[in-house]
C-alpha cells in the first residue's frame, strides 16, 4: 500500500509560513529529489517514525552523528545526568579536557582543540587561525567540497550549496571569495600549478580527505601524500576537514587510514553524539596563538557545553568497544556490496564505495573522482531509486551529493530487508 505522507505535508505547509522553505537546512528540503519533507517524529536504535506514523530504516543518521544508533540508553542517561546538573555554565568543566583526551587518544596529529558548536564554525576558525599563522589569505579548497557555510567557503560547495545550485552563493562579497581557489578533487598537477603561481601566498589547503558532499568520493592512491608534500613545501598548512569522516570511518579518521598527518583537523557530528559539538585542533604551536591563549580571537557561548560534551564522551566510549567497529564495517560492506550485486543483476550503471560505516552510491558506471563526473550521474534514476526505498521504509539521503550512515543499531536483519527492498525496487526498473 502507497505510503501516505498527508500529516508531513500539512506540518509543511505550516512550516513554509514561518521558516524559509519550512526548514532549518537546504539539504532537509528534497529540492533534488523533486518532494516535500517529510517531518520525523521520533527515531529509536536504526529507526525512524514520521509524522504519519510511517516507520523508515534510517541512513541519513542526522547526516552521520547518529552512528550508535538513535535514542541510545546509555547516551539518553548521561543526557539528562548532565542537563540535572545544569544546561549550560558559559564556564570550564572538567568534562571539555576529558573529551580533549577522548579525542587526542584516537588523533594523535592534535596536539591542542578548541570546541566549537557546529562544523562550520569549526572550518571558518580554523582558517583564521591559519591565515593568521602563516600571515597568508589565499586558501585552496576543492570542487564539490563542503566545509560549512562561511562566506569564504561558500565556493564550489557541495552538500546543500550544490544540491540548490547555489554552490557560489549570493551575498558572497567577491572580496572574500577572491582568495578562495578551487581545483578539481584529486588533481594533483592542478594543485601544483596552483602553488607554483602563488607560491608563498597559500595560508592553507582545506579538503575533505574522503569527501562526503559530492557523494562518496574517495582520494586516487597517492593524491594525499601529494598535498601533505606540496604544502611542507610551500609552507602552506594541510587541514583535513574531518567533520563527517572524524571517528565514522574508523576511530582515527581517514588521516589514520592514510597515515598522513595534517596540521590542522576539523571535527563535529560523531564527537557531539548528535548535540550542537564541533572542533578544531592540531599542531601546539599553531593552536597557541588562539585567544585568550594568543592574538587570534574564537569564541562562543556555548562552546564546550557540559550537556553535548556529555553525550559526545558517551558516544565515544560506545564506539571504541572493541568489537565496534569491525562489526559497523562488516555491515556497511554487507549493504554495499548487496547493493552493487543487485544494479549488476539489473544491469544498472552503478557504483558505490564505503569507509567504516560510511558509504555512497552513484548511478554511473564510469569511476567518480571528483565532482564534475559525480554531476554526470543519472540524477532522474536516483530520484527513482530515492522514492522506490522511501514508498518501502528506507530513508536515504534526498540528494545524490551526499553520503550514508550505518550505525552500531543496524542489525543484520536491518541490511537484509534493505537489500530485499533495493531489489526490487532496482528490478522494477529505474527508467
Ligand atoms: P555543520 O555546520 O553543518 O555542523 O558542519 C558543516 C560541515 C563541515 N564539513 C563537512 C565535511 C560537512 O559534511 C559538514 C556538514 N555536512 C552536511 C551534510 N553533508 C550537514 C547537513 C546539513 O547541511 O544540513
Amino acid at each position: 500500500m502507497a505510503r501516505s505522507w498527508q500529516e508531513s505535508k500539512k506540518l509543511f505547509t505550516d512550516a513554509c509560513q514561518l521558516i524559509p522553505g519550512g526548514v532549518n537546512s537546504p539539504v532537509r528540503a528534497f529540492k533534488s529529489v523533486d518532494g516535500d519533507p517529510i517531518f520525523i517524529k521520533r527515531a529509536l536504535g536504526s529507526r525512524l517514525w514520521d509524522a504519519d506514523n510511517n516507520e523508515y530504516i534510517d541512513y541519513v543518521g542526522s547526516w552521520g552523528p547518529a552512528i550508535v544508533g538513535h535514542a541510545h540508553s546509555d547516551v539518553v542517561k548521561v543526557i539528562s545526568q548532565a542537563a540535572a546538573n545544569g544546561i549550560s555554565f558559559g564556564a570550564p568543566t572538567s568534562l571539555e579536557s576529558d573529551l580533549a583526551r577522548a579525542v587526542m587518544t584516537h588523533v594523535p596529529s592534535i596536539e591542542m582543540i578548541r570546541f566549537v558548536s557546529s562544523g562550520t564554525e569549526a572550518c571558518m576558525s580554523v582558517l583564521r587561525v591559519a591565515r593568521a599563522f602563516t600571515k597568508r589569505n589565499r586558501i585552496i579548497k576543492f570542487e564539490g567540497c563542503y566545509h560549512g557555510h562561511s562566506d569564504m567557503l561558500l565556493v564550489k560547495a557541495g552538500s546543500g550549496a550544490a544540491t540548490m545550485g547555489v554552490p557560489d552563493s549570493p551575498g558572497v562579497p567577491s572580496g572574500t571569495a577572491s582568495d578562495t581557489l578551487t581545483v578539481a578533487y584529486n588533481d594533483l598537477g592542478a594543485v601544483a600549478a596552483m602553488f607554483e603561481r602563488y607560491p608563498d601566498e597559500v595560508a592553507a589547503l582545506i579538503i575533505e580527505p574522503i569527501v562526503g558532499n559530492s557523494g562518496f568520493i574517495r582520494p586516487v592512491s597517492g593524491f594525499l601524500e601529494g598535498l601533505r608534500s606540496l604544502c611542507t613545501k610551500f609552507g602552506t598548512l594541510l587541514i583535513f576537514d574531518e567533520v563527517m569522516t572524524g571517528f565514522r570511518v574508523g576511530l582515527g579518521g581517514v588521516q589514520k587510514i592514510y597515515d598522513i598527518c595534517p596540521d590542522l583537523t576539523c571535527l563535529g557530528k560523531v564527537i557531539g553524539g548528535g548535540m550542537p559539538l564541533a572542533a578544531y585542533g592540531g599542531r601546539r604551536d599553531i593552536m597557541a596563538i588562539v585567544a585568550p591563549s594568543g592574538p587570534v580571537y574564537q569564541a562562543g557561548t556555548l562552546s564546550g557545553n557540559p550537556v553535548a560534551v556529555s553525550c559526545g564522551l558517551k558516544t565515544l566510549e560506545l564506539i571504541s568497544q572493541r568489537n565496534f567497529f569491525p562489526d559497523l564495517v562488516r555491515k556497511t560492506s554487507t549493504l554495499v556490496e548487496g547493493l552493487r550485486a543487485s544494479a549488476k543483476k539489473h544491469n544498472l550503471p552503478f557504483s558505490a564505495d564505503f569507509e567504516g560505516g560510511m558509504f555512497g552510491f552513484f548511478f554511473n558506471d564510469k569511476p567518480v573522482t571528483n565532482f564534475t563526473q559525480a554531476k554526470m550521474s543519472n540524477t532522474p534514476m536516483f530520484k527513482k531509486f530515492f522514492w522506490g526505498m522511501m514508498q518501502n521504509g528506507v530513508y536515504l539521503a534526498p540528494s545524490p551529493f551526499e553520503a550514508g550512515f550505518v550505525s552500531g543499531a543496524h542489525g543484520d536483519l536491518d541490511i537484509q530487508n534493505t537489500l530485499e527492498i533495493a531489489d526490487r525496487v532496482m528490478k522494477g526498473g529505474l527508467v
